[in-house]
């Protein structure tokens, strides 16, 4: 019901909508409107109430609910049906969990904070209260086993394209699941999968972006190598909007994705996002340290490094360097 009054609110023509009015939309008393009302302004929504005119929305906090969310979101697969949490361990665990119960495709488990946010091999994400998106998707695609670890690369186009359309911030992709804005990271993604023989279950894709974070409220270890949003743009950057703007990315690139069996068709677009081709890197792989030039990545999302030898090396999983930016 929230959502709905809050749709109307923001809806509103001349700023006022009775009590009358929503109590109709909502099919509830008075006594049970005001009551909402008072919920949402106990949430931070700042709702005036005026005798013979009803209520009108001064100002809204920036919260990531799904009331929030839902307002003007155009997808029809991605976050049709949304969790939100305002403190979580980890929003890949829940999202695991819910999906192993059967929650739908496209299910979007989000939350205001992490006490466990989690990065790959067991590397902790920081996740603040109040200024970051944590959230993560459910998947379940048709498709063989092999190409599940490419999903990453299809979001990881999708969430720089959505920075850039909802803040214009123009960062790019380090292979194979950050986002850098000047070698600074602002967003990472981890893909965790469920499979059984060559049919994946179901894939939990977690990205996570440094919204409004304030420079100086990343701690020491971070301060050299994480930026976000806020920092870049000199301004507070309304979350709820840059989430859909995700959502909206995503999906068109996720059906192509599972149409087209694979990340190839979508190589060139991640090419055009990318900052790691052309660089000197250090490939962190579990066969040692590999150094070269990362010259392309293959139709299934394998970086492909020259060696100062000239010999070429394809790299499927590893943390990169990039020379003389040392950013894990
Ligand atoms: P990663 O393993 O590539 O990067 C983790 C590393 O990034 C850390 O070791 C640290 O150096 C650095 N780091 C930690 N927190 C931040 C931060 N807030 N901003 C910038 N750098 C940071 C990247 O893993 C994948 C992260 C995915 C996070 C999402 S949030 C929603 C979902 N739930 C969950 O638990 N994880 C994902």
């Amino acid at each position: 019901m929230n959502e709905t009054i809050l749709h109307m609110l923001r809806d509103a023509p001349g700023g006022f909508v009775s009590g009358e009015a929503m109590c109709q939309a909502c099919g509830v008393s008075r006594t049970s409107i005001w009551k909402h009302i008072k919920d949402m302004q106990d949430a931070g929504y700042n709702i005036e109430a005026v005798r013979n005119k009803g209520y009108r929305l001064v100002d809204a906090p920036d919260l990531v609910t799904a009331a929030e969310i839902r307002e003007g979101l155009s997808t029809t697969l991605l976050g049709q049906s949304i969790v939100y949490r305002e403190t979580i361990d980890s929003t890949n665990s829940l999202a695991q969990q819910l999906a192993l119960g059967g929650a739908p495709e496209g299910t979007l488990v989000i939350a205001d904070e992490q006490t466990s946010g989690r990065g790959r091999r067991g590397r902790q994400w920081f996740s603040p209260p109040h200024s970051g998106i944590w959230m993560s998707l459910i998947l379940r695609p048709e498709l063989p086993l092999a190409h599940a670890a490419q999903i990453t690369l299809v979001a990881a186009v999708a969430l720089n394209q959505a920075l850039s359309r909802a803040t214009g911030v123009q960062a790019g992709i380090k292979w194979p699941n950050d986002i850098l804005f000047n070698g600074k990271k602002c967003c990472g993604i981890l893909t965790e999968m469920h499979a059984e023989f060559d049919q994946i279950h179901h894939l939990v894709v977690g990205i996570g972006i440094n919204v409004n974070v304030a420079q100086d409220e990343f701690p020491a270890e971070l301060e050299g190598i994480a930026t976000s949003l806020q920092a870049i743009r000199g301004e507070r950057i309304p979350r709820a909007q840059v989430v859909r703007t995700v959502l909206e990315e995503f999906e068109p690139l996720y059906r192509q994705y599972v149409l087209n069996g694979g990340f190839g068709t979508l190589r060139d677009a991640w090419k055009a996002n990318n900052i790691t081709l052309g660089r000197h890197i250090v490939a962190h792989t579990a066969r040692g340290d590999i150094e070269g030039l990362a010259l392309d990545i293959d139709e299934f999302g394998v970086l492909l490094l020259e060696k100062a030898d000239g010999e070429r090396e394809k790299i499927y999983s590893a943390d990169i360097t990039v020379i003389n930016q040392t950013i894990s």
